[in-house]
């Protein structure tokens, strides 16, 4: 991306959040009571760490978002490591948010000077066309190498991204076998590891990276929600709690996809205020444990049985 292009998408940035926040903050943030969200594990430090030793080797970064929180899962410091190297921005999930906020989200990105390339990692839609732009990046740099009397190599890619958004199932995808780990959790992958895709492309899988503060809880919220931080960093109950809150935010909003009655269909209890709510569900599915019905409440958003629901959506025009 251009200069301009990453100042436009920083201004935009700004605007989604004031708007998102404005819309959200006083309904659905974390309770003042709950601690604050925290994640940074020692694996994350180390895996920063050897990510900067192996940048210099890279000429390709593959940056991969979350489709239902493209905000949330926009790193810092991206700017810094795709410095002089091409950039490729992966939104992955498509099939997680709706077809409207797909569409909501691809405009913005592109007013901001982005490509989105739109992917599902789990059955593998988009990917076709993501290795081809990841191949043409190779052709420019073999096309450079020659002008400087250089044989041609394979480009070399890192897959780059928030934990649990889905880098190793898109390297999985594209090799066409199961060649990483990759699981429901975040912190599957643990070190970097080169993956080689026939003659043109090597990739490199690493570890999901985040900040080291989480200082915007809003974002940290919507990152617990969709398991893209450890469990240990949160109380799962604090955590539904604002969930129900966020579901009543977003029902009025278009394209979030959150359907009318959501909650009294799927559970058989009206939406109500979120405590009375969790100890009503609780008590009839899981015999009074509220716990267990919020861990159930979060598993079903992050398993898609709640439908395709966007957390984030840019601001309307
Ligand atoms: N529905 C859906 N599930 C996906 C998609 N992409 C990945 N997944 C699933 O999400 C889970 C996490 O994927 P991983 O590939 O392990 O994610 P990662 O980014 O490598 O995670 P870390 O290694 O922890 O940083 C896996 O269970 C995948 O099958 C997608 O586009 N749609
Ligand atoms: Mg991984």
């Amino acid at each position: 991306m251009s200069e301009a292009g990453g100042a436009a998408e920083a201004q935009l940035n700004a605007e989604a959040q004031l708007s998102n926040e404005h819309q959200l903050t006083a309904a659905a943030q974390l309770s003042s009571a709950a601690p604050a969200i925290q994640w940074y594990p020692g694996h994350i430090a180390k895996a920063e760490k050897s990510l900067a030793e192996n940048l210099a080797k890279v000429d390709l970064v593959i940056e991969v978002r979350d489709a239902r929180i493209p905000l949330a899962t926009g790193h810092p410091r991206l700017q810094r490591w795709i410095k002089g190297k091409q950039h490729l921005l992966v939104i992955n999930r498509r099939d997680m948010v709706s077809a409207e906020a797909r569409h909501a989200w691809d405009q913005w990105f592109r007013a901001a000077g982005q490509t989105p390339w739109w992917c599902d990692a789990k059955v593998g839609t988009g990917v076709k066309q993501l290795q081809t732009a990841a191949i043409r990046a190779g052709e420019q740099l073999n096309a450079r190498r020659a002008g400087r009397g250089m044989k041609p190599r394979p480009v070399r890619a890192l897959m780059l991204g928030f934990p649990n958004v889905g880098k190793s199932a898109l390297i999985n995808r594209l090799v066409r076998r199961k060649v990483v780990d990759s699981a429901r959790r975040a912190g599957v992958t643990r070190s970097l590891r080169w993956v080689r895709l026939g003659q043109d492309l090597d990739l490199l899988d690493a570890p999901g990276v985040l900040p080291p503060r989480l200082d915007d809880q809003l974002a940290a919220l919507r990152l617990a929600l969709c398991d893209d931080i450890g469990q240990a960093a949160y109380e799962g109950e604090a955590v539904a709690l604002a969930f129900l809150r966020l579901l009543t935010v977003l029902e009025p909003v278009a394209g979030a996809g959150v359907a009318a009655g959501l909650l009294e269909r799927r559970y058989g209890i009206a939406a109500q205020d979120p405590n009375a709510w969790l100890e009503a569900a609780a008590s009839r599915h899981t015999s009074g444990d509220e716990g267990r019905m919020a861990q159930r409440l979060l598993d079903d958003f992050r398993r898609a049985q709640l439908g395709p629901i966007a957390l984030e959506l840019p601001p309307s025009p």
